[in-house]
């Protein structure tokens, strides 16, 4: 897979994508990673990115150009185009499956109030959220969305490092787990699990998961 990401800060992903599974995908060739510097798109002395909103009101906005000429000059066919913020749609696990049968993605972060509404209207291809809450800029949720997407890529997880049983794959929470020691502190691991009986460590995996996510998050029950 190729992912490109625009932002005004290439500095915040030297870090977290070069540790681990994501800097393995890199290295294997099975990710092909690429950090854009929206100001590497403007033309006055200032590389000006941002402006005041037409109406008035708070804070600055992203300006339509440098990001539409970053767009066209890095937007491979079958890239996808997706907008990271907060008025997007929810990212979730079958978010991040959907987006991993992708060959390209062109990551366009925010920054400021947002951006120019004929960004959305006109380049977007989709637009994504990672919660309800407020970032300083959308550096961060890019990074969230290249971390989920790219652990879903064939080979990019060992045999020991499986995506199969795991949160959100079946629509439940994860069933709680335990290794060794089997006693630790006078806590003991539950009897079923040291059993040997698979059937029976299955069905009560299924419970288990079952209530923690009834209690823990009754709304994936819906
Ligand atoms: C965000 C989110 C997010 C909003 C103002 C960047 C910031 C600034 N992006 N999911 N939550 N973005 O808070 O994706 O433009």
């Amino acid at each position: 897979m190729k992912i490109d990401v625009l932002t005004l800060f290439p500095a915040m992903f030297a870090g977290p994508l070069d540790e681990s599974i994501i800097k393995r995908a890199r290295d294997t060739g099975l990710l092909e990673l690429k950090i854009h510097n929206l100001r590497d798109w403007t033309h006055d002395r200032h590389k000006t990115v941002d402006d005041r909103p037409f109406g008035g009101g708070p804070g600055m906005l992203l300006k339509p150009e440098p990001i539409f000429e970053a767009v066209e000059s890095l937007k491979r066919e079958p890239a996808k185009v997706v907008l990271l913020s907060p008025s997007g749609r929810k990212f979730d696990q079958s978010i991040a499956r959907e987006l991993a049968k992708e060959t390209d993605l062109l990551l366009v972060t925010g920054h400021y109030e947002g951006f120019d509404e004929r960004v959305r209207e006109t380049l977007a291809d989709d637009e994504l959220s990672i919660g309800d809450y407020v970032l300083t800029n959308g550096a961060l949720p890019a990074m969230v969305v290249i971390d989920a997407v790219v652990r879903l890529l064939p080979g990019v997880l060992g045999d020991d490092e499986s995506s199969r049983d795991e949160s959100f794959s079946h629509g439940l929470l994860e069933y709680p787990q335990w290794t060794r020691p089997a006693e630790f502190r006078g806590m003991k691991v539950p009897e079923v699990l040291v059993s040997g009986n698979h059937a029976g460590i299955e069905k009560w995996r299924r419970e288990q998961a079952k209530l923690r996510t009834e209690k823990q998050r009754p709304d994936l029950m819906e």
